[in-house]
């Protein structure tokens, strides 16, 4: 749910990166923010264990566009993808606007990718969202490496409903701006809806 600040006219939106552990969700939001807010001197929050990986979420600020006359502020967070960090997935999906799910390409990775989908979904509709509704994008990440499953064979496996589908180099930028400017895209459609 948006979060509008009439003092400021600012309309706060949250848009969620979800997926399976190392499939690339920091990596997309290190891209973005390298490129946008930590120029400026922004600041983005990471949380991570002693192993490296998110714990809890990343947190970016950024301005895409006004609705109405006011600035659009798009709040970008990442869930820890490790599969006993349920809770944690749970928590951070409250107040969502729009959804990332960041897949895996690599052969070895199709489980976790369903697996985390099949979560997602799960942890969306207990918050009682309709996954139908939701402003939502699937990218398909590391294109690069050579073990990875055909774009048509993970579209079959991976598409949910009739999302939109990017590939993706995550950790050359390829992709990412494309993604998050789509999901940012329904968002804002959405709320020019309501
Ligand atoms: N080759 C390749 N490596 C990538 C790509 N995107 C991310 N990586 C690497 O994959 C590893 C995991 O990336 P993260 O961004 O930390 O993954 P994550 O989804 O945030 O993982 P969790 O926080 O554990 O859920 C890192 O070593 C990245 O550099 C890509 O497109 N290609
Ligand atoms: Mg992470």
């Amino acid at each position: 749910m948006s979060f509008i600040n009439f003092a400021a006219r600012e309309i706060n939106c949250k848009i969620v990166y979800y997926g399976a552990g190392l499939g690339g969700k920091t990596t997309n939001l290190q891209w973005i923010f390298d490129q946008t807010v930590g120029k400026i001197g922004g600041k983005m929050i990471s949380l991570t264990t002693e192993t490296d990986r998110t714990l809890f979420f990343d947190f970016l600020p950024l301005e895409l566009g006004t609705v109405r006359g006011f600035t659009t502020r798009f709040h970008l967070y990442t869930v820890p993808g490790q599969v006993f960090y349920d809770a944690s997935r749970k928590l951070i999906l409250r107040g969502v606007d729009g959804v990332v799910f960041v897949a895996d390409s690599q052969e070895e990775r199709m489980d976790a990718n369903i697996e985390a989908l099949d979560n997602m979904q799960e942890n969306l509709q207990q918050h009682k969202y309709d996954f139908k509704k939701i402003p939502y994008v699937l990218q398909l990440n590391k294109r690069d490496l050579p073990n990875v499953v055909s774009v048509e064979e993970l579209k079959t496996t991976l598409v949910r409903k009739n999302e939109p589908v990017f590939e993706a180099v995550a950790s050359r930028g390829e992709g990412v701006f494309e993604t998050l400017t789509e999901c940012g895209r329904r968002v804002l459609a959405e709320l020019k809806k309501g």
